[in-house]
């Protein structure tokens, strides 16, 4: 007789649930793990249409927990075809013995958590109740096929099928005429198989999809060598990678590339015949539109190349996503189907359904009669499966209602409101993203040392908190702004199902860096969670991640360079490694003309560099002054911000060469920016320019020099500016501001950095000059207009904030950003981190906002 009140139930018998059944009896939990089918599988079980195929390879989707397997399964294929990985999920089972662990044929209907008792009352269609401390739902991404939304699809009389619920004897549609819906992965398996057998085949298709040949055939050697050398080392890179599967990142961008070599580096990957190492080609198709378009290009090259007649080629090419952005697929001569006489696209576009009817489709202005409709119309991605279950949790609260506008979770696992309730490759986990063996694998561990760390430390409950939750929700949500995405209506928006929220459901910041997140929160003393025993808390709130994902992985590879800090070397050494640094960079956008030219500074000439946009002049301007620590730094060391402030604003920017210290230390480069401003104010015709709509602007000591510029023009009799542009400057050079201890040491610009700065350029007298530090002038009334931007975790953020604070008590109408998640020079690295493109368009757009008054 079954327990029923146990630890744990655990619900689902897939990879997942199998696993963990596995753990809980080493680790001596009593547990219930409940399965609807009748067999263990899960997705394997279910999805038996023909031509079903894992499209990562064998190599890699497979069990590492347990290493006799690695000698007792041998794969027949690279990827593996659904009835192997079926036996395999059989034969492990029967390995461990875990078919004596699973109740199969058995559904949850119902769970609630009870406040009082501090467990779980799990319903089950058996009738029974039990009750448990912990609750695992381990029921699979994609489980729950999506209801249909088509007009009339009770109506139809003939056979019915749908590819997520597949016969296990099988279907012979031998002499049949038969209708596919969709084209997703399991349409473009299922339908060259289907075409086999069928007299006529119509597939109708809404949205054609990428896809590339599986080359069925024996696994990568180059991966099986690999294992063999070095399994360890294998699965750790696989942990650590960013899909589960170890690849090397690229680090070509595909714009950096002509056409032709990009055709040949892709066509490399393509005769590999891994679906990952063709997306992980360019380093950039995930996050630029044009990058993304190369490979996009390539792959309808390669439709064309397939099916003969033009028309077809062009309805089975996609424009509307972009690479990756839906589920790409692998085939097996889905493309060459096509060329079969009696196969026929329909496209859905031109010629939707009208209804279903009882013998066949109403489409178009046509009727077709059919013996056979397949739906391979995809799931209820990612929370059908779980949000079908009425789960509710503290005070009442379903899962369902609080997910109504997308799913909340800590890390993909958990849920406040919720305490004890554990998703296994929930939504804001990589899951969908990655090879699910690796994703399973990490989810099962983790919620098996929870419990065995809640058992040795007489926990009752785990539960997230509020601010980690909301946290983690704002950094999945960074690292889906990042790519492109979110332009597509795909399942991993939730768009396939109406009426579904659309966010993005998976996490899409990597698995090396998901599993990181996870490994810190535990080592963090389960940093955002609250784990509880009657009056006994302990709670380490807090986030896990705050800093812009892009920006995390610049901080990550800079740190593997083990560059020597800057402050140690001399001020040309710092300057030559400046210079190299700054030529690894992309150009940035290109504008109408750049033009080079000295211009009469303080003392002597100083060069500079004019950018002008494309448009019929004459222009506003705005002066510029770089970064680089008064110490290095050039007119042209800014080049991709001037250029993308100059395309954005539509504003001729002049960047000035001021000059340096230590040579020419304080007052110099404050004075050659007054100079400067009167210098393009005059000439300003003569430049293309409008001398009545001059702003100033400038980055970090070069925004201190467009601040002291500004407090000089309105000081010394002009010229009258009309507004200044200030990001992340240095205002204050006390630096007794929290944010230079705070952020003093890991992002780029350190303290001590800083210090060597001023060191250079003031001494410690001179820096209580508002010359040197403009915060701490007499009075800023009467300043322009201003729009400054500061960064979370610069050292400067706080005298920026001050400066901000101080000129709107003064007056002055100041627009005040504080970039989220940024550091010092992360606004500034344009291409690169596409999370400071939307500061970068606020900022443009205040430099026209200056002009229109
Ligand atoms: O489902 P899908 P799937 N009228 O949602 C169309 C995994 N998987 O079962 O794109 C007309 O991708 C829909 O059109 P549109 C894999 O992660 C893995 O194929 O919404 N058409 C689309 O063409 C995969 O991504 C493997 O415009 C309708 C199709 O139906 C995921 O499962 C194998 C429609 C659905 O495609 C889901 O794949 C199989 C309507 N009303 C699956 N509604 C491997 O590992 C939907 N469509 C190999």
């Amino acid at each position: 007789m079954a327990q029923s009140d146990v630890d744990v139930v655990v619900v689902g018998a897939g990879f997942a649930g199998m696993y963990l059944l596995h753990e809980l009896r080493k680790t001596g939990f009593s547990y219930r793990v409940l399965e609807a089918g009748d067999d263990v599988g899960g997705t394997w079980y279910w999805n038996r249409y023909p031509g079903a195929r894992c499209d990562v390879s064998t190599t890699d989707y497979q069990y590492t927990w347990d290493p006799e397997l690695h000698e007792q399964w041998q794969w027949s294929e690279k990827h593996a075809a659904q009835p192997e990985i079926l036996r395999y999920a059989q034969f492990v089972a029967k390995k461990h013995d875990l078919y004596s662990g699973i109740e199969f044929n058995t559904r949850v209907n119902g769970a609630q958590w009870n406040e009082k008792t501090k467990r779980w009352s799990i319903h089950t269609s058996t009738g029974e109740t039990i009750t448990c401390q912990h609750y695992v739902m381990a029921t699979g991404c994609l489980s729950v096929p999506k209801e249909p939304d088509i007009a009339g699809t009770e109506k139809f009389t003939g056979n019915v099928y749908v590819t997520g619920r597949w016969p296990h004897e099988g279907v012979d549609f031998t002499g049949k005429r038969v209708a596919v819906i969709g084209t997703g992965s399991s349409g473009i398996q299922s339908i060259p198989h289907i075409a086999d057998q069928a007299k006529e085949l119509v597939v109708f298709q809404r949205t054609p999809n990428f896809s590339m040949p599986a080359f069925n055939g024996p696994a990568p050697q180059y991966r099986v060598e690999r294992l063999k050398a070095d399994r360890a080392t294998y699965e750790r890179e696989a942990r650590y990678s960013g899909t589960g599967v170890p690849l090397e990142d690229s680090t070509v961008s595909a714009l950096s590339v002509t056409q032709e070599e990009a055709f040949a580096m892709l066509e490399e990957a393509w005769q590999k015949g891994e679906l990952l190492s063709l997306g992980n080609t360019f380093m950039d198709s995930a996050i630029n539109r044009k990058a993304n378009d190369v490979v996009a290009e390539f792959m309808r090259m390669k439709v064309r190349s397939v099916v003969k007649d033009p028309e077809v080629a062009e309805l089975l090419s996609p424009y509307k996503h972009g690479y990756g952005t839906k589920r790409p697929c692998m085939d097996t001569g889905y493309f060459e189907t096509f060329n079969k006489p009696h196969v026929r696209l329909v496209d859905l576009n031109t010629q939707p359904i009208r209804s279903i009817t009882e013998t066949g489709i109403d489409f178009g202005n046509e009727s077709k009669e059919f013996d056979a409709i397949v739906y391979a119309t995809g799931f209820d991605a990612m929370t059908g499966a779980i949000v079908n279950v009425d789960i509710a949790g503290k005070d009442g609260v379903t899962l369902k209602d609080k997910w109504e506008n997308g799913p909340l979770t800590y890390l993909g696992l958990t849920s406040v409101g919720f305490p004890n309730l554990y998703m296994i490759t929930g939504p804001g986990s990589p899951s969908v993203l990655s090879n699910m063996m690796v994703s399973i694998e990490q989810h099962v561990d983790w919620i098996r040392d929870t419990l065995v760390h809640m058992r040795e430390k007489g926990f009752d409950t785990i539960e997230p908190t509020p601010l980690a939750e909301e946290g983690w929700r704002v950094h999945c949500t960074d690292c889906a702004d990042i790519t492109i995405f979110q332009e597509a209506n795909s399942w991993y928006m939730g768009a396939n199902v109406p009426g579904k929220p659309r966010v993005m459901f998976p996490y899409i910041g990597g698995v090396g860096r998901y599993r990181m997140a996870c490994e810190e929160v535990v080592a963090k003393g389960y940093l955002g969670f609250e784990l509880a025993s009657g009056d006994k808390k302990q709670c380490n709130d807090g986030l896990v991640r705050e800093v812009q994902p892009d920006v995390d992985m610049v901080l990550d590879f800079i740190s593997t360079l083990n560059l020597p800090a800057m402050e140690t070397m001399s001020p040309a050494e710092a300057r030559a490694f400046s210079e190299a640094s700054s030529a690894m960079r992309p150009s940035g956008p290109e504008v109408g003309e750049i033009t080079d030219g000295v211009l009469q500074g303080a003392d002597g000439n100083l060069e500079y560099r004019l950018y002008r946009p494309a448009t019929p002049g004459p222009h506003p301007i705005a002066v510029y002054f770089h970064g680089g620590g008064w110490v290095f730094g050039s007119h042209t060391s800014d080049d991709p911000l001037c250029r993308d402030l100059c395309a954005q604003s539509n504003t001729l920017i002049v960047s000035v060469n001021y000059r340096h210290a230590p040579e020419v230390p304080f007052p110099a480069a404050a004075e050659d920016g007054f100079a400067a401003v009167k210098w393009v104010h005059a000439n300003a015709a003569a430049l293309g320019g409008i001398p009545e709509k001059i702003a100033v602007a400038g980055w970090s000591a070069g925004g201190n020099v467009a601040a002291v510029t500004a407090q000089m023009t309105r000081d010394k009799g002009g010229p009258q500016l009309s507004g200044q542009l200030l990001l992340c400057p240095v205002t204050d050079g006390s630096q007794q501001h929290a944010s230079h201890r705070e952020n003093g040491e890991r992002f780029i610009l350190t303290k001590s950095l800083m210090e060597w700065f001023w060191n250079h350029y003031a001494t410690p007298e001179q820096r209580k000059n508002p010359q040197a530090s403009p915060l701490l002038a007499a009075s800023l009334a009467g300043l322009p207009p201003t729009m400054l931007v500061t960064c979370q975790f610069d050292p400067l953020r706080d005298e920026g904030n001050a400066y901000a604070r101080a000129l709107m008590q003064a007056g002055v109408q100041v627009e005040h950003v504080e970039a989220r998640g940024h550091i010092h020079t992360s606004i500034t690295m344009v291409d690169m981190l596409p999370s400071g493109a939307p500061h970068r368009r606020a900022m443009a757009q205040a430099l026209r906002g200056f002009f229109q008054k």
